[in-house]
Protein backbone atom coordinates (compact mmCIF):
# COMPACT_ATOMS: atom_id res chain seq x y z
CA UNK A 1 0.00 0.00 0.00
CA UNK A 2 2.87 2.38 0.81
CA UNK A 3 5.32 2.24 -2.08
CA UNK A 4 8.72 3.56 -1.06
CA UNK A 5 9.97 3.53 -4.65
CA UNK A 6 7.15 5.76 -5.84
CA UNK A 7 7.91 9.41 -6.54
CA UNK A 8 4.69 10.24 -4.60
CA UNK A 9 5.65 11.47 -1.08
CA UNK A 10 5.09 8.86 1.62
CA UNK A 11 2.96 11.13 3.79
CA UNK A 12 0.70 11.74 0.79
CA UNK A 13 0.36 8.01 0.11
CA UNK A 14 -0.65 7.42 3.72
CA UNK A 15 -3.03 10.37 3.60
CA UNK A 16 -4.77 8.99 0.50
CA UNK A 17 -4.95 5.53 2.07
CA UNK A 18 -6.66 6.86 5.21
CA UNK A 19 -9.04 8.94 3.11
CA UNK A 20 -9.98 5.84 1.16
CA UNK A 21 -10.72 3.93 4.38
CA UNK A 22 -12.96 6.81 5.51
CA UNK A 23 -14.72 7.04 2.16
CA UNK A 24 -15.33 3.28 2.05
CA UNK A 25 -16.75 3.44 5.58
CA UNK A 26 -14.05 1.17 7.00
CA UNK A 27 -13.18 4.04 9.30
CA UNK A 28 -16.32 5.70 10.66
CA UNK A 29 -16.95 9.09 12.30
CA UNK A 30 -15.86 8.86 15.93
CA UNK A 31 -13.45 5.94 15.37
CA UNK A 32 -10.04 6.47 16.87
CA UNK A 33 -6.94 5.97 14.75
CA UNK A 34 -4.05 3.83 15.92
CA UNK A 35 -1.25 5.95 17.42
CA UNK A 36 1.32 7.44 15.05
CA UNK A 37 3.91 4.99 16.39
CA UNK A 38 1.84 1.99 15.30
CA UNK A 39 1.37 3.33 11.80
CA UNK A 40 5.09 4.05 11.59
CA UNK A 41 5.97 0.50 12.62
CA UNK A 42 3.35 -1.09 10.41
CA UNK A 43 4.42 0.69 7.23
CA UNK A 44 8.08 1.09 8.17
CA UNK A 45 7.97 4.83 7.81
CA UNK A 46 9.00 7.57 10.21
CA UNK A 47 6.67 9.02 12.83
CA UNK A 48 7.25 12.41 11.25
CA UNK A 49 5.74 11.11 8.01
CA UNK A 50 2.71 9.75 9.85
CA UNK A 51 2.33 13.03 11.71
CA UNK A 52 2.47 14.96 8.46
CA UNK A 53 -0.29 12.80 6.95
CA UNK A 54 -2.44 13.18 10.09
CA UNK A 55 -1.93 16.95 10.15
CA UNK A 56 -2.99 17.23 6.52
CA UNK A 57 -6.10 15.17 7.24
CA UNK A 58 -6.91 17.31 10.29
CA UNK A 59 -6.54 20.45 8.18
CA UNK A 60 -8.82 19.02 5.51
CA UNK A 61 -11.43 18.12 8.12
CA UNK A 62 -11.19 14.32 7.81
CA UNK A 63 -9.69 13.86 11.27
CA UNK A 64 -9.65 15.75 14.54
CA UNK A 65 -7.35 15.54 17.53
CA UNK A 66 -8.32 15.47 21.20
CA UNK A 67 -5.58 16.48 23.58
CA UNK A 68 -4.30 13.46 25.46
CA UNK A 69 -6.83 11.15 23.82
CA UNK A 70 -5.64 10.70 20.25
CA UNK A 71 -6.80 11.24 16.70
CA UNK A 72 -10.35 10.51 15.56
CA UNK A 73 -12.36 10.37 12.36
CA UNK A 74 -14.49 13.52 11.93
CA UNK A 75 -18.09 13.66 10.74
CA UNK A 76 -18.37 14.00 6.98
CA UNK A 77 -18.90 17.55 5.80
CA UNK A 78 -22.07 18.50 4.00
CA UNK A 79 -21.14 19.51 0.47
CA UNK A 80 -23.45 22.35 -0.44
CA UNK A 81 -23.69 23.36 -4.11
CA UNK A 82 -23.78 27.11 -4.59
CA UNK A 83 -25.76 27.14 -7.83
CA UNK A 84 -29.33 26.56 -6.62
CA UNK A 85 -31.31 28.96 -4.48
CA UNK A 86 -32.60 26.48 -1.93
CA UNK A 87 -33.79 26.60 1.65
CA UNK A 88 -32.22 24.83 4.59
CA UNK A 89 -35.27 22.57 4.83
CA UNK A 90 -34.97 21.56 1.17
CA UNK A 91 -31.21 20.99 1.47
CA UNK A 92 -31.54 18.69 4.45
CA UNK A 93 -34.45 16.72 3.01
CA UNK A 94 -32.53 16.22 -0.24
CA UNK A 95 -29.81 14.54 1.81
CA UNK A 96 -32.15 12.37 3.80
CA UNK A 97 -31.50 14.38 6.96
CA UNK A 98 -34.25 15.65 9.23
CA UNK A 99 -34.33 19.47 9.11
CA UNK A 100 -34.98 21.26 12.37
CA UNK A 101 -34.89 24.71 13.94
CA UNK A 102 -34.41 25.94 17.43
CA UNK A 103 -35.84 29.41 17.74
CA UNK A 104 -33.64 31.74 19.76
CA UNK A 105 -35.31 35.04 19.04
CA UNK A 106 -38.43 36.24 17.21
CA UNK A 107 -39.44 39.87 17.28
CA UNK A 108 -40.62 42.77 15.15
CA UNK A 109 -38.09 45.57 15.51
CA UNK A 110 -37.59 49.01 13.89
CA UNK A 111 -35.05 48.35 11.15
CA UNK A 112 -31.56 49.67 11.95
CA UNK A 113 -30.16 51.65 9.02
CA UNK A 114 -27.93 48.85 7.72
CA UNK A 115 -30.81 46.36 7.67
CA UNK A 116 -33.18 48.92 6.15
CA UNK A 117 -30.67 49.56 3.36
CA UNK A 118 -30.35 45.82 2.63
CA UNK A 119 -34.13 45.46 2.44
CA UNK A 120 -34.71 48.77 0.60
CA UNK A 121 -37.16 49.95 3.23
CA UNK A 122 -37.18 53.17 5.30
CA UNK A 123 -35.02 53.22 8.42
CA UNK A 124 -37.00 52.10 11.50
CA UNK A 125 -39.59 50.39 9.30
CA UNK A 126 -40.95 47.18 10.92
CA UNK A 127 -38.86 44.07 10.31
CA UNK A 128 -38.96 40.60 11.71
CA UNK A 129 -35.70 39.68 13.38
CA UNK A 130 -35.58 35.90 13.53
CA UNK A 131 -32.69 34.00 15.02
CA UNK A 132 -32.67 30.24 14.58
CA UNK A 133 -30.25 27.42 15.17
CA UNK A 134 -30.61 25.17 12.14
CA UNK A 135 -30.37 21.48 12.89
CA UNK A 136 -29.72 18.38 10.81
CA UNK A 137 -30.87 15.22 12.55
CA UNK A 138 -30.84 17.28 15.75
CA UNK A 139 -27.23 18.47 15.32
CA UNK A 140 -26.62 22.24 15.11
CA UNK A 141 -25.25 23.17 11.68
CA UNK A 142 -25.79 26.91 11.45
CA UNK A 143 -26.97 29.95 13.29
CA UNK A 144 -29.16 32.16 11.12
CA UNK A 145 -30.46 35.65 11.69
CA UNK A 146 -33.11 36.71 9.17
CA UNK A 147 -34.44 40.19 8.60
CA UNK A 148 -37.72 40.35 6.73
CA UNK A 149 -39.92 43.36 6.09
CA UNK A 150 -43.11 42.94 8.12
CA UNK A 151 -45.00 45.04 5.57
CA UNK A 152 -44.04 42.65 2.79
CA UNK A 153 -44.28 39.29 4.56
CA UNK A 154 -47.36 39.41 6.73
CA UNK A 155 -48.44 36.92 9.35
CA UNK A 156 -45.17 35.24 10.25
CA UNK A 157 -45.39 33.31 13.49
CA UNK A 158 -43.00 31.35 15.67
CA UNK A 159 -44.73 28.19 14.52
CA UNK A 160 -44.08 29.02 10.88
CA UNK A 161 -40.40 29.79 11.34
CA UNK A 162 -39.98 26.60 13.32
CA UNK A 163 -40.76 24.95 10.00
CA UNK A 164 -39.82 26.49 6.64
CA UNK A 165 -39.77 30.18 5.89
CA UNK A 166 -39.41 29.67 2.14
CA UNK A 167 -42.36 27.30 1.94
CA UNK A 168 -44.56 29.81 3.83
CA UNK A 169 -43.53 32.62 1.45
CA UNK A 170 -44.09 30.50 -1.64
CA UNK A 171 -46.96 28.22 -0.74
CA UNK A 172 -49.01 30.41 1.60
CA UNK A 173 -48.24 33.89 0.32
CA UNK A 174 -47.79 32.75 -3.30
CA UNK A 175 -44.75 34.96 -3.79
CA UNK A 176 -41.92 33.83 -6.05
CA UNK A 177 -38.49 33.74 -4.48
CA UNK A 178 -36.36 34.33 -7.54
CA UNK A 179 -32.72 35.19 -7.01
CA UNK A 180 -30.13 35.97 -4.34
CA UNK A 181 -26.61 37.15 -3.80
CA UNK A 182 -24.48 35.43 -1.24
CA UNK A 183 -21.14 36.41 0.27
CA UNK A 184 -19.09 33.88 2.23
CA UNK A 185 -16.29 34.84 4.60
CA UNK A 186 -14.35 32.98 7.22
CA UNK A 187 -14.43 33.92 10.88
CA UNK A 188 -14.39 32.31 14.33
CA UNK A 189 -17.21 31.65 16.77
CA UNK A 190 -17.45 33.82 19.87
CA UNK A 191 -18.45 32.36 23.22
CA UNK A 192 -22.20 32.61 22.74
CA UNK A 193 -22.17 31.43 19.11
CA UNK A 194 -19.95 28.49 20.06
CA UNK A 195 -22.38 27.45 22.82
CA UNK A 196 -25.35 27.57 20.47
CA UNK A 197 -23.53 25.66 17.73
CA UNK A 198 -22.02 23.20 20.22
CA UNK A 199 -18.49 23.90 19.04
CA UNK A 200 -15.44 25.29 20.80
CA UNK A 201 -15.08 29.04 21.28
CA UNK A 202 -12.76 30.26 18.54
CA UNK A 203 -13.61 27.36 16.20
CA UNK A 204 -13.75 28.32 12.52
CA UNK A 205 -17.15 29.18 11.05
CA UNK A 206 -18.31 30.51 7.71
CA UNK A 207 -20.04 33.86 7.88
CA UNK A 208 -22.61 33.98 5.10
CA UNK A 209 -24.74 36.92 4.10
CA UNK A 210 -27.60 36.32 1.71
CA UNK A 211 -29.83 38.92 0.07
CA UNK A 212 -32.83 37.28 -1.51
CA UNK A 213 -35.23 38.89 -3.97
CA UNK A 214 -38.64 38.28 -5.46
CA UNK A 215 -39.18 38.15 -9.20
CA UNK A 216 -39.62 41.93 -9.46
CA UNK A 217 -36.36 42.35 -7.46
CA UNK A 218 -38.07 43.37 -4.20
CA UNK A 219 -35.74 42.29 -1.38
CA UNK A 220 -37.51 39.55 0.57
CA UNK A 221 -34.87 38.70 3.17
CA UNK A 222 -31.47 39.73 4.44
CA UNK A 223 -29.79 36.90 6.29
CA UNK A 224 -26.62 36.75 8.34
CA UNK A 225 -25.58 33.25 9.18
CA UNK A 226 -22.74 31.31 10.69
CA UNK A 227 -22.18 27.84 9.33
CA UNK A 228 -19.95 25.34 11.09
CA UNK A 229 -16.75 25.06 9.08
CA UNK A 230 -16.19 21.55 10.40
CA UNK A 231 -19.51 20.38 8.92
CA UNK A 232 -19.83 22.39 5.72
CA UNK A 233 -18.03 22.86 2.47
CA UNK A 234 -19.34 24.74 -0.52
CA UNK A 235 -19.02 23.60 -4.07
CA UNK A 236 -19.52 25.37 -7.35
CA UNK A 237 -19.24 24.08 -10.89
CA UNK A 238 -17.37 26.21 -13.37
CA UNK A 239 -17.07 26.20 -17.12
CA UNK A 240 -15.02 28.00 -19.68
C1 LIG B 1 -31.17 28.80 3.95
C2 LIG B 1 -30.72 30.17 3.53
C3 LIG B 1 -31.43 31.26 4.25
C4 LIG B 1 -32.92 31.05 4.26
C5 LIG B 1 -33.26 29.67 4.75
C6 LIG B 1 -34.72 29.37 4.66
C7 LIG B 1 -28.32 30.93 3.80
C8 LIG B 1 -26.92 30.54 3.62
N1 LIG B 1 -29.28 30.11 3.52
O1 LIG B 1 -30.65 28.46 5.19
O2 LIG B 1 -31.14 32.47 3.62
O3 LIG B 1 -33.59 32.00 5.04
O4 LIG B 1 -32.57 28.71 3.98
O5 LIG B 1 -34.90 28.09 5.19
O6 LIG B 1 -28.52 32.01 4.23
P1 LIG B 1 -36.26 27.49 5.62
O7 LIG B 1 -37.20 27.59 4.45
O8 LIG B 1 -35.94 26.06 5.98
O9 LIG B 1 -36.77 28.28 6.78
Amino acid sequence: MIDKNSPIPLYYQLEEHIKELIEKGELKPGDSLPPEREYAELYKISRMTVRQAFTQLVNEGYLFRLQGKGTFVAERKIEQPLQGLTSFTEDMKARGLEPGSQLIHFEIIPAPSQVAAQLSIPEFGPVYEIKRIRLADGVPMALETNYISANLIKGLTEEIVNKSLYSFIEENLKLTINHATQVIESTIANNNEAKLLKIKKGAPVLFIQRNTYLKDSTPVEYVKSLYRADRYKFMIQMKR
